[in-house]
């Protein structure tokens, strides 16, 4: 059976564009046609300056959402990174396959070391090396695929260059996984600057990013407020309409739709704004309805990611031991 892995980063608050470039995706499809493990991926969140108590808490709301979007401990399994230890493990094997040339070609590297300098902070080492604990993360379950958004795509490129190294250089080890795009929406822009994506964790952007758990006003706010091109007709082109485009593309990600079609639809910006907004709120109300529930039986997920840790480490153990005898480390006695 396909084995797929994704993560999500507790670095913010979850926004739609995490939402439609990959978790509607977890939890519709991937989690009922494959042997699925969805991660919250914590440890990545230190990469940048962060406070403790928000990330325990962003953690713990990230799990929260991803049981509200639909995934299910029964057929699916999710747990919290940092509770499984092989990938801190792996990710050091890793680093010894890995160049840092290719670290700092990462676009992701580039954009948040640019944005932690600017904010007068400095780079930590571990966002230099985030790709290859990303790398192990998805390594240490041998899958198959990866579902992500357009974003992540490269580190998921990257991943396959370490696997295909370290299987030539030390004997065959690890499965070489591939990437998954949605069909749509595999890239969400700022509602504010259709040129940047929507991103949890830029605050410089937040008037542009919708909320998993906005109220249904704030989000029809946000929508409607957001920047359109100049001119009149509602056509769909990415590059010379971005942010038209970008407003077709959730309009189609929220209905099923096709954004070159729907262009077709609408005669004014104003008309395409309103059935936009609705469409988001419709497509959130049960995921924020579930959330609800769910707050309200925290020892629920707990629950959740205790066994989903266990069987994460199940899976992951035997093959990052086979990964530490095949680079040449002496097994314990
Ligand atoms: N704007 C987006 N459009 C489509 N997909 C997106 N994803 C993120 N933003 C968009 C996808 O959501 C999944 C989880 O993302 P992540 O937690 O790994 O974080 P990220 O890719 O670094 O993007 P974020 O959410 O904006 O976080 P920050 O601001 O911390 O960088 C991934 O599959 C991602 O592609």
């Amino acid at each position: 059976m396909t084995r797929v892995f994704s993560g999500i980063q507790p670095t913010g608050h979850l926004t739609l564009g995490n939402y439609l470039g990959a978790m509607r995706r977890w939890a519709e499809v991937d989690q009922h046609r494959s042997d699925a493990l969805f991660c919250i991926v914590d440890l990545h969140a230190l990469t940048v300056d962060h406070d403790p108590a928000r990330v325990c808490r962003l953690s713990r709301q990230a799990a929260t959402l991803l049981l509200a979007t639909g995934l299910d401990p029964e057929v699916c399994t999710a747990f919290m990174q940092s509770h499984v230890d092989e990938h801190t493990r792996l990710s050091y094997l890793l680093e010894c396959v890995a160049t840092d040339g290719e670290m700092r070609r990462m676009i992701q590297y580039k954009e948040k070391a640019a944005r932690e300098r600017e904010r007068g902070g400095s780079v930590r080492l571990s966002l230099l090396t985030y790709p290859v604990l990303m790398a192990a993360d998805i390594l240490a379950y041998g899958a198959d695929e990866v579902p992500v958004g357009h974003d992540q795509a490269q580190h998921v490129e990257l991943t396959r260059d370490l696997a295909v190294r370290f299987n030539q250089r030390y004997g065959h080890t690890f499965v070489v996984p591939k990437v998954t795009l949605p069909a749509v929406a595999a890239r969400v822009m700022n509602l504010q600057d259709p040129t940047k994506k929507m991103g949890k964790s830029d605050e410089s952007g937040a008037a542009g990013v919708v909320y998993l758990l906005d109220e249904p006003d704030v989000v029809r706010k946000k929508v409607m407020r957001a920047v359109t091109d100049s001119g009149q007709e509602v056509v769909y082109d990415r590059e010379t309409r971005p942010g038209l485009a970008n407003l077709l593309e959730i309009l189609a990600a929220c209905t099923d739709g096709n954004p070159e079609s729907l262009a077709s639809v609408y005669d004014s910006y104003g008309a395409l704004k309103k059935d936009t907004a609705e469409a988001v709120v419709e497509v959130l109300r049960p995921v924020q309805a579930r959330h609800r529930e769910l707050c309200a039986d925290p020892t629920y997920v707990e629950g959740v990611l205790r066994d989903g840790a266990e069987k994460a480490r199940a899976m992951a153990r035997p093959i990052v031991d086979t990964a530490y005898r095949a680079i040449g480390l002496l097994p314990p006695v």
